[in-house]
């Protein structure tokens, strides 16, 4: 055979960065931070403009919800997180906050379906405005095992299920990522299983910590974070947290995520954060928070088990931290 089928191990060597390259990488990119501050150009001012002209900027900043935050280590600096990400449709590596910019994010239009008796396609100022937003600082801990805190603004995901109302069948919440491979080089890499695709069970959905995010920062959400809607389910692997959505299927099978698909030994559906279960390849019992060079202990449940462990319970045999 001629083509090239790249196997599953191949791409999760890809998905990790080894420590050392990261550390390296990451000295490098705050040099060059620096250096277009200083010269008033480049990665600081672009990266960090909300769209220009968004039709939902006048919402932001929303109202802090004080249950969420601060918490018990600070906001990692916006320069950092917005030039340092996951967003594969992009590249399979974190420099892709440039090539982002070309996902246009309005028009935009949301479809929730499946089992559901009010199906409806929804444009995505009508949805943000229909919600009652409010800013939350979340963890994120990505399985790679570096870690940021965002001050997010959103709504809970259980909004849209009430939107929708569910049939009692429905176990499951799907989404979606767009897909449009002119726009995002990345979906042109036809060894992966584009759209990128995630799913959480109803009850999931349901906790008060799922949380659907339209702005970060204050702002309307930056396009390399996932705009104009994405995913924070800060007690999972970052990888759980799907960007730029533009589907949500409510289904009574239990669908297979994008990782999954890749690799469901390494990358599970639960992916609940557990310091104590390593991934196949490293250990999961430190974090790198990003802009730091030491780690710091990972927590059970990145730090929200009073909050999700009763989710889990009478899970026996399955795997709920992979
Ligand atoms: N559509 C889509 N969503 C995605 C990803 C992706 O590649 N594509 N990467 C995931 C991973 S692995 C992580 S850690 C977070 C990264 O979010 P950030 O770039 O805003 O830090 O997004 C998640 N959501
Ligand atoms: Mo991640």
């Amino acid at each position: 055979m001629l083509i090239k089928i790249k196997q599953g191990w191949e791409i999760s060597e890809n998905f990790v960065t080894p420590e050392h390259v990261f550390a390296n990488r990451r000295q490098f990119m705050q040099g060059a931070i620096g250096a277009a501050i200083v010269a008033g150009a480049g990665v600081g001012g672009a990266a960090l403009a909300a769209e220009p002209g968004d039709p939902t900027a006048d919402l932001y900043p929303a109202d802090a919800n004080p249950a969420y935050g601060p918490l018990d280590r600070p906001v990692t600096a916006e320069k950092l997180t917005s030039t340092y990400n996951n967003f594969y449709e992009f590249a399979s590596h974190k420099q892709i906050w440039q090539a982002a910019q070309a996902l246009p994010t309005r028009p935009w239009e949301v479809r929730i379906d499946g089992l559901v008796k009010k199906p409806q396609t929804l444009d995505i100022d009508t949805l943000i405005r229909k919600m009652p937003l409010e800013e939350r600082i979340y963890r994120h801990r990505c399985v790679e095992r570096w870690s940021m805190v965002v001050p997010w603004s959103g709504f809970a995901l259980a909004e849209i299920l009430k939107l929708a109302d569910p049939e009692p069948e429905a176990r499951y919440v799907r989404m979606e990522t767009f897909k449009n491979a002119d726009i995002a080089a990345g979906q042109k890499q036809f060894w992966y299983p584009w759209p990128y695709q995630e799913a959480v069970t109803i009850e999931e959905a349901q906790n008060d910590l799922a949380f659907l995010v339209t702005g970060a920062y204050g702002k309307p959400l930056a396009k390399q974070f996932g705009a104009p809607l994405r995913l924070a389910l800060p007690w999972k692997y970052g990888f759980k947290s799907i960007k730029s959505i533009v589907r949500f299927t409510l289904t009574d099978k239990r669908p297979v995520s994008f990782w999954e698909q890749i690799n469901a030994d390494e990358y599970g559906f639960w992916a609940n954060v557990n310091p104590e279960v390593a991934h196949p390849r490293w250990s999961q019992a430190v974090e790198e928070p990003l802009g730091t060079r030491g780690t710091v202990p990972t927590l059970l449940y990145n730090g929200y088990g009073e909050q999700v462990a009763s989710l889990y319970k009478n899970m026996n045999g399955q795997n709920i931290f992979m």
